[in-house]
């Protein structure tokens, strides 16, 4: 039923646009059509495949309604709506020359090594060799377990990295501090692929320090055949009664202080963002309660290491990575506790010290090309900002309400918010407390 009213909704919503679309607009200056066709059957996009130079997707089209109202898309776009072309249609195909125009790569001189510091479990590890054999880069890769370690390490002289991958927040913190490069858009043509409801953020008004990378939530992952009954709210990690019955199975909880912290002060009714001394104060010690029963704080590496062997069996958790252990082993399952959680996005950032940074914005265009985010997509199974990845996305993901999150959900749930210094002290000073004990 929701998928016929989505279906329902694209279709009005193609009508609209092609209702107010002016007639023959052209997207990206003059184009000319090399080839007409007329749509005249449901198959069109497998007839005209040939004439599309090799990639049916590369290429830009025009696809040009019978009553004259034209929309022009400056290409995926068009493929993204391809099931709502009905036959009668005319398709103008670009000439070789304004399609290579208007999609070739800006020529940049790379360099022959490219440093790169990402969460764990955050790439297709096939798309790293691939790019290295394709550009000759060899890219040096090292891993951070919070944002609050790779800030850590960052300022304390680690200034060799050319591409890091910060949240939301984080990102605001960052420019903040005059830490990041202001990006060179023009070396990002595959920007344009990426989604209205991701980009121009407020941590980043303009996208002037960063592209999103990829979106996600903060809950609960469990082995279903061992976590009975199943969680539905933070209660399972934060009450002493609840979680110590898996005691011997096993709890992880991330080692991230804005999550536990912020997923602890959820569970008291307050914000994530909550930076009320008596509240965090209430934070702490309903943690520090609760961790005698649980096993590891860990956020990196706790698929392969705690999740797939069964050294837990449940877990404080980002959504792709409980959906990717569950690939293993399938008794996996993500739920968002009743009381709601964190909604993140995970941007690419170039950092000022950088002295690669052309080379790392052609990285961040290679990444964002739709058939690759897809099969990055496909492997770390969060949501991908590409609106022209999606035809190359599993449908088990695309359709998965806790991948792509809807509306009701998403109402449910917080963006982690930069804090001031004040803040930050108070929420440094809890998270010391925490550790210590
Ligand atoms: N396995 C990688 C997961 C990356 C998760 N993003 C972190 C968001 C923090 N608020």
């Amino acid at each position: 039923m929701k998928r016929l009213i989505n279906v329902i909704g694209s279709l009005l919503l193609l009508a609209l646009m092609l209702t107010l679309m002016p007639s023959n607009t052209l997207a990206q200056g003059e184009i000319t059509c090399e080839n007409d066709v007329v749509v005249q059957a449901d198959d069109w996009l497998s007839k005209l495949a040939d004439k599309f130079y090799g990639d049916v997707f590369a290429f830009p089209a025009i696809v040009e309604a019978t009553n004259k109202q034209a929309t022009v898309d400056d290409s995926y776009a068009t493929i993204v709506y391809a099931d709502l072309i009905e036959p009668g249609w005319k398709v103008c195909i670009p000439s070789a020359a304004d399609a290579q125009a208007m999609l070739s790569q800006p020529e940049i001189e790379l360099a022959d090594e490219l440093y790169v510091y990402n969460w764990a479990d955050y790439i297709d590890p096939d798309l790293v060799t691939r790019y290295q054999e394709e550009t000759g880069v060899t890219i040096v890769y090292d891993t951070f377990e919070s944002n609050e370690d790779m800030l850590a390490k960052l300022q304390a002289g680690a200034t060799g990295y050319d591409l890091i991958f910060p949240s939301d927040y984080m990102v605001a913190q960052m420019i903040e501090l005059d830490m990041l490069a202001e990006l060179n858009i023009d070396n990002i043509p595959n920007f344009r692929h990426l989604s209205e409801f991701n980009i121009n953020p407020a941590y980043d008004p303009g996208n002037v320090y960063s592209v999103p990378y990829f979106f996600g939530t903060t809950g609960i992952g469990y082995n279903s055949a061992i976590i009975d009954p199943p969680p539905d709210s933070w209660a399972w990690l934060f009450d002493p009664e609840i979680a110590c019955q898996y005691e011997g199975a096993g709890i992880n909880v991330l080692n991230d202080q804005r999550e536990l912290i912020g997923a602890a002060l959820r569970y008291l009714g307050y914000s994530i963002n909550d930076s009320n001394v008596n509240h965090l104060n209430e934070a702490r010690d309903l943690i520090l309660a609760a961790k005698p029963c649980w096993k590891t704080f860990k956020s990196s590496g706790y698929i392969d290491d705690l999740f797939i062997p069964g050294e837990v069996a449940m877990g404080h958790a980002w959504n792709g990575d409980v959906y990717v252990a569950a690939e293993e082993v399938d008794t996996w399952v993500y739920v968002m506790p009743k009381e709601g959680g964190v909604v993140w996005q995970d941007n690419f950032v170039i950092p000022k010290t950088s002295t690669r940074q052309a080379t790392a914005e052609h990285f961040i265009n290679w990444l964002l090309d739709p058939q690759i985010n897809a099969q990055n997509t496909n492997y770390i199974w969060y949501s991908s900002p590409n609106e022209a990845a999606k035809p190359y996305i599993l449908p088990e993901i695309l359709e998965d309400p806790s991948i792509y999150v809807d509306d009701e959900t998403l109402a449910n749930l917080e963006w982690l918010e930069p804090f001031s210094t004040e803040e930050l002290f108070e929420w440094d000073r809890v998270w010391t407390e925490i550790k210590a004990q």
